[in-house]
Parts: structure tokens; C-alpha cells; sequence
């Protein structure tokens, strides 16, 4: 180590160790040179995808000088840390990203240019990190730019997945599914650690060991093991020296190999282990807000949890700090339930390895973890079958009976002796076979429980988890608001807007302290003002407009109305809702007379967003927009006032392009099932407005611009199980305005019938458990004050402008804040002050 070398080393290593320069000329240098070295390339054959590829390298180069400088400064301190444990972060590019967080954006252009490419080319020959899903990966992914940005001592736990989440092709109108091979090329965001492994056991079985106080220990022994080795992702903070890191796990084959089957002839059985070692962390599921109870998956999450704990642990120990210590150090928090296993894993090192008494090592364990539920559907909700779960995880199995029978005790002695409770209350669920209930765990495993907006807290406060409210009180479930990063979803994304805001108030502090976007509410009625934002938001519709013509060749009309719903394809989101009103929309359309005709506001409604691979009803949604955007698009009797176009393969990337062209963007849930969004944040704060449900976040977003800034329709929350009840006690009262659309598609005016028999039959025999009937008329009201409102383009001009203006709560920023003082007792960090 350092420490060891002597004093003329020391100096020598000074005297090389100077900061990257960020001029022009040796910016242009650097990238020279890692296109002979890094890339083996030269002049005679340089191309795009090599220019961006020299040009990354050099970009990271600085980046991970302040990743030293940072941990360096952390080793030294050893200040209090926390760790955001996320099966998903679904980052999307960096490299725009880290040049804007560096502030070399400007010179990096010009030598680009100056060596003959241009930045903006270069930047699209990136593939996107996609390792996550939808909503809890790309949550984690803005948060771990605000605990950077903040200087918050955080780190991201992850899998470093060989293939993210499926390309999407439509074919015929119908989803298809291609592997997203993306570490295809060098991937110069990461950073092997080949120093960083360790072992993680599967399968063996339990045996009684003496430790060395004579004292007798369970030790979990014999099974299989891979290896987990260390990729690390380091992540600009904007405008700090200060850098986070996100250290993503591969599984690599032990270094051991079976001669016996290799010199028994047998090759194949010698090396499968080796590859199926490998598969462990190949694959992400591809399920949003959905389980897939594949032992596969299983042995992912115990694997991502035993190699983080273990590199914790690791780290903790160096300060040799006495083990109760461990939660002043430590902060864990989980990202949904997928990282609970490291509840019992934490309690198994304690106990079996460590040698501490169960309860000293509860007790520590309790108090490190922390929890955040994302999602209220059942058919989220993870459950484990206690069988496979012996068969995985043997001993964790033993420690999960353990830690639910001391609960059950505590809460029999200590509460209530109500038999009923007890079996409601139980990690265990008594069906056949057994399940363990991961939320659960997760809940009696965390000294704090969060939802992600106010009316989601709310209803896990009073569903979910109300037994453990009553048994705990209700301090240790908390709300914390979703927020987004305003660097990527406005500073980076929108260089118009940003540069519009940046004039007008006068700095670029916005970026970080979001607040000050209130000061644009006084130019909310300046005529002038509000010119030049709606010249902003034309050029972003022009911007779309383009990129749909050129990927899709259909051409749409930037002065429309646009009118966007992306997000993962699910019943709950109800993009069916939507089709259908758009087909309402049409049939009206073409019943009226030319005069009519030319008073419509034109209208463009965009979708896009991926069904789970084996989620039929979703994929079907999918197939019935293509079908109808093929009708509607070519039928020149409505005169261009209606185009439907569904943008394939929608990813972080693309969002980066539609988010600031939306006039209007839907999140239309069925209330009480949508936990949070944070679309809905991204399109408000590019001065997007929103048509949506009195649900997650939207709520707030309410509240926080002014209802006369949204629109708002359908039932409310508590009034939805009723509703529900009366449909399925006395049937079902389908609406008149959707019979038509019902007809129309029964009619086969979108093609075949029978093709959307299943899709209907959700509303019709399915008993429309989302509500579709119930909400829309309303919806289609609301539709309509949308287009009258958008005719007074002031009236619209300033709203945009106050929604935008109103946005400052929903920074990620306040958000990690909340968890930093709330949850993690967590204090930045300030690195080269
Ligand atoms: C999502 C929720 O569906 C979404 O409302 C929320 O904004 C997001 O988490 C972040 O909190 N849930 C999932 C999931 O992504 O798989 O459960």
C-alpha cells in the first residue's frame, strides 16, 4: 500500500499524478491517443462507433480521476456509508451525461470537430445501459445521479447483466423480441475489477460445527459455487469533484474443474459447470411490476446480495470497528423486495460465521436495512416456495423459520394472541406448498418501510402492511416521494428549455437547486416570454417529428397537439383506455361535415413502451394501436386531424427525445394502482401538461402547480373496490360512447375480429377489473377541455409555463435528501475542499 513505499517513491508518484487538462488541444491528444492504444486504430481507419469509442475513454479518464480522488477520501475518513441495493438501474447513455456533469461539454465539441466528427453523431453511436425495466430501475438510476451530485457516501449494488432488457421489434403490428446483446462492443463505462471476487454458495446442506469459543455453530457447507467479480460504474456528480459508483456483479466459473469427468471422456459434463456458472447473471427479467417465480431468478437475487455483503462487510472490517458498530457504518437500502434475501444472509454471517449471539446480531441487522415498496399488485408481490428455497438456500431457509417464530412470539406476548392475526401477520403463508412472504421479511427485517408518493404510503399504510402498523406504530412506515434527476430529464435532454431558463433567471442553479424554477412564474403572462417558450416546445415537436419520419416514415404535423403515453404496457396503465378513445375519436372524426372538420384541433397521439415477453392481454394492447394507427393514418377523409404512431423499442434514450415534444402526456391508471410514476414528472417539467388519474404522484403534481394546470378525471381511489363489487354483484353497465368503439372493432374495421376477441372480453366477460367502463366517459370529457384549452394558445403558453415552474419538489435531490436525513442518517461528503 501506499503507506509502504518510501519517501522518493511517494514523490514520484506525485509528480505523475496531475490532473487531466480540458483544453481543447489536449483533449484532442487524449482522444488521439486512445484510438492508437485503446482501440489499435489510427486515422486510415477511424469510423464513428471508434471515434466515440477514443473519445468515451478520454471522457473517462477524467471521471475516474475524481473516482480515486473520492474513495481515496472515503478510506481515509471512513464516514458513515450507504448502499442502494437495485436488482435494476436502468442508466441509459453516459457520456453526454458525464460531459455536461464535467462541464467539457463546449471544448469536447470543438475537438470533435476539429479531428473531423461531429458530437452529435457521436453521441448516438452509444448503446444504452438497459438494466431495468421500467419505473423502480430508472428511479434507481436518477438517484444514484443525486447522491453523487449531493456528495452523499453512496454506492449502487447491482447485477451486471449480459443482456438487458429485449430490443423490441413490431412486426405485423405485434411485439417481437430480440436479445439487447449491449456489451457487444467495449463497454467503456465500466471498470473490471479482476481483484474484486468473491465466492457465493448454492444447494449443500446444514451441519453443527464447534466454533472457537467451544461453542456450537450451524455452518452451512457442501453445494455449488460460483464466483462473483466486480464491475464498477462510477457516476459524475454535476459540478463536484466528488464521484458516485454503482458496482454491478458478473458470475465467472470457480477456477476449479472436474478432472474426474474430464478424464473419464466426459469434456461436456467437465465444463458445464464452468458454463452455467457464467448464465447466472446473463439474463434480466424482463417483468415489470410482475413476478416470475423462476429458481434462475432466485439464485440471482441470493447471489447479488451474498457477493455485496460480503464486499460490505469486507470493507467494514478494514476499519476494525467492534461489530455493533456495524449499523453507524452501514446503511442498506432496498430497492423494492428483490434484495431481501440479504436480511437472513446479513443474520446468517453474524450468527454462523461471525459467532455473535441471535439476538446482538438482529439487532444489527434491524438496524441497517431499510426498505421501499414500489407497487401495490398482487401479482407483484414476491413469494418464495419454502421447497425451493430449502432446496437454494438451505440454512437461510432455517434462519427465515427462526426469525418468523421470534416475531410471531414477540407479537403473541407483546400484542395480541388473535390466532387470525397471527397467520396474517406471518412471514410464512400457510398455502400448499409454503410460501415465504418476501415483503414481509422485508418489513420485520428494516427499521423503516417507504412508499414513493403520498396516496401509495397511504394505502400500504392501510392494506398492505396494516397488521405490521398496528404492531409497530405507524413511525416506521414513511413516505418519501419519487423524484427525477433535473440534469438528464431537462438540462441534458431539453438544451433549448434549459437555455431559455438559464437567460431568464439568470443562472444555471436550477440544475441543482430546483426551487428556482418558481421565479418563472412572474414572466408566466409576458407575451414575449411566453413566445419564446412555445418556439422551445415546437422545435422539441419538431425534433420528435423528424425522428419519426425518418425511423417510421410517418409524417405528423409539429403543430398538432401532441399527445403521449409511454411507459412499460400494462392493464393497470390502461393504454387499451387510451386506443379506444382514439378510436372514438376517429369514428367521431368521420361523421362530421368538412366545416367541422377544419375546426378540429389536430392531433397526434404517440405510444410506446414493451409487454413482458409472456404477458399475452398486453401484447394484444400493442397489436390493436398498430392495427388502428394503420386505418387512421390512411384514411385522407379526416384531413390529418387524427395520426396514431407507435415509436418501437422504447427505451431511456428515445424518452430523452419525446419527453420535452408532449403537449399533453397521459397517466391514466386505475386509481390507487399506479404507486408513483415519474413520466408524469419528467413531461411537467418540460412544460408538458398531463391528462390523467386522481392516482401515485399525480396527486401531488397537483398540488404542487395548481389544479387549474392539469386535467384530471375518473373515480378515486376508495371508491374503487365498491365499484368493483357492484360490477361483479350486478354485472356490468358498459358505457354508450365505448359500445361504439366496441362495435367498431367487433365490426373487423382493424382487421380481423377474432384477433382482439381475448383484448375485449377483459372489458366484457372479464368484468373490466381496471375500471375502463367506469372512467370513460369522463375521460372523453376531459379530452375535450383539452382541445378547447388548446386552442387559446396564451392560456396554454402559461400554463406549460407554470408547470414547469412548479416542478422544484420533484427533484431527486429532495428526494435522496429525505432518505439521507429520514432513513440513512447520512451526511455528504465533501471530496478537494
Ligand atoms: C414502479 C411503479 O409501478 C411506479 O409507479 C413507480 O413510480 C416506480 O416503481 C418507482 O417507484 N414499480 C416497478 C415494479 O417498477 O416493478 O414494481
Amino acid at each position: 500500500t501506499r503507506e509502504e513505499l518510501d519517501e522518493k517513491a511517494k514523490s514520484n508518484w506525485k509528480k505523475h499524478m496531475l490532473p487531466e487538462k480540458n483544453d481543447t488541444d489536449s483533449i484532442e491528444q487524449d482522444i488521439v491517443h486512445h484510438t492508437i492504444t485503446t482501440l489499435c486504430r489510427g486515422v486510415y481507419n477511424i469510423d464513428k462507433l471508434a471515434m466515440y469509442q477514443a473519445t468515451a475513454h478520454s471522457v473517462r479518464d477524467r471521471l475516474l480521476e475524481d473516482w480515486n480522488c473520492t474513495q481515496e477520501a472515503l478510506h481515509k475518513e471512513n464516514p458513515k456509508r450507504c448502499y442502494y441495493m437495485s436488482m435494476e438501474f436502468l442508466i441509459g447513455r453516459a457520456l453526454d451525461n458525464a460531459l455536461n456533469c464535467l462541464k467539457v461539454k463546449k471544448n469536447y465539441k470543438e475537438s470533435v470537430n476539429n479531428l473531423g466528427f461531429s458530437l452529435e453523431d457521436l453521441l448516438v453511436e452509444e448503446k444504452d445501459a438497459a438494466l431495468g425495466n421500467g419505473g423502480l430501475g430508472r428511479l434507481a438510476a436518477c438517484y444514484m445521479d443525486s447522491t453523487a451530485t449531493l456528495d452523499y457516501p453512496t454506492w449502487g449494488y447491482g447485477l451486471r447483466y449480459q443482456y438487458g432488457i429485449f430490443k423490441q421489434i413490431i412486426k405485423d403490428g405485434y411485439q417481437n423480441e430480440m436479445p439487447d446483446y449491449w456489451l457487444n462492443f467495449d463497454n467503456p463505462w465500466e471498470f473490471p475489477r479482476t481483484d474484486i471476487r468473491y465466492e457465493v454458495r448454492f444447494h449443500g446442506y446444514v451441519a453443527t460445527k464447534m466454533n472457537e469459543k467451544g461453542e456450537s455453530r450451524m455452518s452451512w457447507e457442501g453445494g455449488d459455487k460460483v464466483q462473483a467479480m466486480a464491475y464498477d460504474v462510477p457516476i459524475p456528480g454535476f459540478d463536484t469533484k466528488g464521484c458516485g459508483n454503482i458496482r454491478l456483479w458478473s458470475s465467472k466459473p470457480l477456477n476449479t474443474f472436474d478432472f474426474d469427468s474430464f478424464n473419464a471422456g466426459d469434456y461436456e459434463r467437465s465444463v458445464s459447470e464452468q458454463t452455467n456458472a457464467q448464465n447466472l447473471t446473463s439474463v434480466l427479467y424482463p417483468n415489470d411490476n410482475h413476478l416470475v417465480g423462476k429458481e434462475l431468478r432466485l439464485k440471482q437475487e441470493y447471489f447479488f446480495v451474498s457477493a455485496s455483503l460480503q464486499d460490505i462487510i469486507h470493507r467494514f472490517k478494514r476499519a476494525k470497528c467492534p461489530w455493533k458498530d456495524f449499523p453507524d457504518k452501514v446503511a442498506v437500502q432496498m430497492n423494492d423486495t428483490h434484495p431481501t434475501l440479504a436480511v437472513p444472509e446479513l443474520q446468517r454471517i453474524l450468527v454462523d460465521v461471525e459467532g455473535l449471539e441471535w439476538d446482538d446480531a438482529w439487532d444489527i441487522v434491524t438496524r441497517t436495512f431499510a426498505f421501499t415498496n414500489h407497487t401495490v399488485l398482487p401479482e407483484a408481490l414476491e413469494c418464495w416456495s419454502v421447497p425451493m428455497m430449502e432446496k437454494i438456500l438451505p440454512r437461510h431457509m432455517q434462519i427465515i423459520y427462526d426469525i418468523n417464530l421470534f416475531f410471531l412470539q414477540k407479537v403473541e406476548r407483546d400484542f395480541s394472541p388473535d390466532r387470525e392475526l397471527l397467520k396474517r401477520i406471518s412471514i410464512i403463508e400457510e398455502t400448499s406448498p409454503q410460501q415465504v412472504r418476501m415483503a414481509y421479511l422485508a418489513v420485520v427485517g428494516s427499521h423503516t418501510v417507504n412508499g414513493v408518493a403520498a396516496l401509495h404510503s397511504d394505502l400500504i399504510r392501510k392494506n398492505l402492511f396494516n397488521d405490521f402498523v398496528k404492531y409497530y406504530g405507524p413511525e416506521k412506515f414513511i413516505n418519501i416521494t419519487n423524484g427525477i434527476t433535473p440534469r438528464r430529464w431537462l438540462y441534458q435532454s431539453n438544451p433549448a428549455l434549459r437555455d431559455l431558463i438559464t437567460k431568464t433567471l439568470g443562472s444555471e442553479d436550477w440544475a441543482t437547486h430546483l426551487d428556482l424554477l418558481q421565479g418563472l412564474k412572474k414572466y408566466a403572462d409576458d407575451a414575449a416570454f411566453q413566445d419564446a417558450w412555445a418556439d422551445v416546445k415546437l422545435q422539441n415537436k419538431k425534433r420528435l417529428a423528424d425522428w419519426i419520419k425518418t425511423n417510421m416514415n410517418i409524417t405528423v404535423n409539429p403543430h398538432a397537439l401532441f399527445d403521449i403515453q409511454v411507459k412499460r404496457i400494462h392493464e393497470y396503465k390502461r393504454q387499451f383506455m387510451n386506443i379506444l378513445s382514439v378510436i372514438y375519436r376517429y369514428k367521431s372524426l368521420k361523421k362530421m361535415s368538412a366545416e367541422d372538420l377544419e375546426q378540429q384541433v389536430p392531433r397526434v397521439v404517440i405510444f410506446g413502451g414493451k409487454a413482458a415477453p409472456g404477458y399475452y392481454i398486453a401484447k394484444l394492447v400493442i397489436k390493436l394501436i398498430n392495427s388502428a394507427a394503420d386505418v387512421i393514418n390512411n384514411d385522407v377523409s379526416i384531413k390529418d386531424m387524427l395520426k396514431v404512431v407507435f415509436i418501437p423499442d422504447y427505451n431511456v434514450s428515445l424518452a430523452e427525445i419525446i419527453v420535452p415534444a408532449s403537449d399533453i402526456s397521459q397517466h391514466i391508471s386505475t386509481a390507487g394502482t399506479e404507486a408513483s410514476g415519474t413520466s408524469n414528472m419528467k413531461f411537467v417539467l418540460n412544460g408538458g401538461l398531463i391528462l390523467g388519474t386522481v392516482d401515485g404522484a399525480n396527486i401531488e403534481i397537483c398540488e404542487q402547480i395548481g389544479k387549474e394546470n392539469i386535467f384530471m378525471f375518473g373515480v378515486l381511489a376508495d371508491a374503487v373496490d365498491d365499484i368493483r363489487h357492484n360490477q361483479k354483484y350486478h354485472g356490468l353497465f358498459i358505457d354508450a360512447s365505448l359500445q361504439v368503439v366496441i362495435d367498431a372493432i367487433q365490426g373487423g374495421e382493424f382487421g380481423d375480429p377474432s384477433v382482439f376477441g381475448p383484448l375485449i372480453n377483459t372489458l366484457t366477460y372479464g368484468g373490466d377489473y381496471y375500471l375502463i367502463s367506469t372512467d370513460f366517459k369522463s375521460y372523453l370529457q376531459e379530452h375535450t377541455v383539452v382541445d378547447d384549452t388548446f386552442r387559446d394558445r396564451a392560456v396554454w403558453n402559461k400554463k406549460s409555463i407554470m408547470c414547469t415552474a412548479g416542478m422544484g419538489f420533484f427533484s431527486s435531490d429532495r428526494a435522496v435528501r429525505t432518505y439521507a436525513e429520514k432513513i440513512w442518517k447520512l451526511k455528504p461528503f465533501k471530496v478537494g475542499v
